[in-house]
């Protein structure tokens, strides 16, 4: 039992922490998802999860997730889910074994997992296609404007790129294809003469 234990506590744990899924919605929380190699020794009672956003110096001392404050026991579980976090921090994970009489063993590596959100980025307005202007309707205006940006005069905004980008169109839908060209231009001036709907 002395052996079991001190090997337990005195060895380093050599599980190969990874992390498995990250999930996040913009308006509220991340949840992380861990999963380790399973520790054989036969006095295994659990494992501790520790997390802190910022910094991977010592200790791990977070308090975000609904689980609790850091370290979380997740009994015999070899995984464990993380929840509550918040998306504009990055966070590390480690994890440890502790064994029927409360020895902890060392840490196992140190998972990262980066910031999800940057704030103030706002959800491209996709629009009408080809309405680049965003006045409601395609017009000439428009077509100026996908010539201007075809032609390298004019920088197109995020919202204006999505809108102008309609082209090719394949069985009479568009296919974007990432680039604001001649070809975005001849269809915009399609929709305005009425020769393609979109
Ligand atoms: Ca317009
Ligand atoms: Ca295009």
């Amino acid at each position: 039992m002395r052996m079991i234990r001190r090997g337990l506590t005195n060895t380093i744990f050599w599980a190969v922490l990874s992390f498995v899924t990250f999930l996040y919605s913009p308006c509220c929380a991340a949840t992380v998802t861990l999963s380790w190699d399973a520790n054989t020794e036969s006095d295994l009672a659990g494992y501790k999860v520790y997390y802190k956003s910022g910094t991977s110096t010592l200790p791990f001392n977070g308090t975000d997730a609904l689980e609790g404050v850091s370290p979380i026991d997740v009994n015999s579980w070899t995984t464990a889910t993380i929840s509550g976090l918040d998306p504009s921090k990055a966070y590390y994970f480690t994890v440890t074994a502790y064994d029927t009489s409360g020895a902890e063993s060392t840490n196992s590596n140190i998972v990262y997992v980066p910031i999800a959100v940057t704030s103030g980025l706002a959800p491209i307005d996709t629009g009408i296609k080809g309405d680049i202007d965003g006045d409601g309707f395609v017009g000439l205006a428009d077509v100026l404007l996908a010539l201007k940006f075809a032609t390298g005069k004019l920088k197109p905004s995020d919202d204006q790129f999505a809108r102008a980008d309609v082209a090719p169109v394949t069985d009479g839908l568009s296919v974007p294809n990432g680039s604001v060209d001649v070809a975005d231009v001849i269809v915009i001036l399609e929709i305005v003469t009425g020769k393609i709907i979109l």
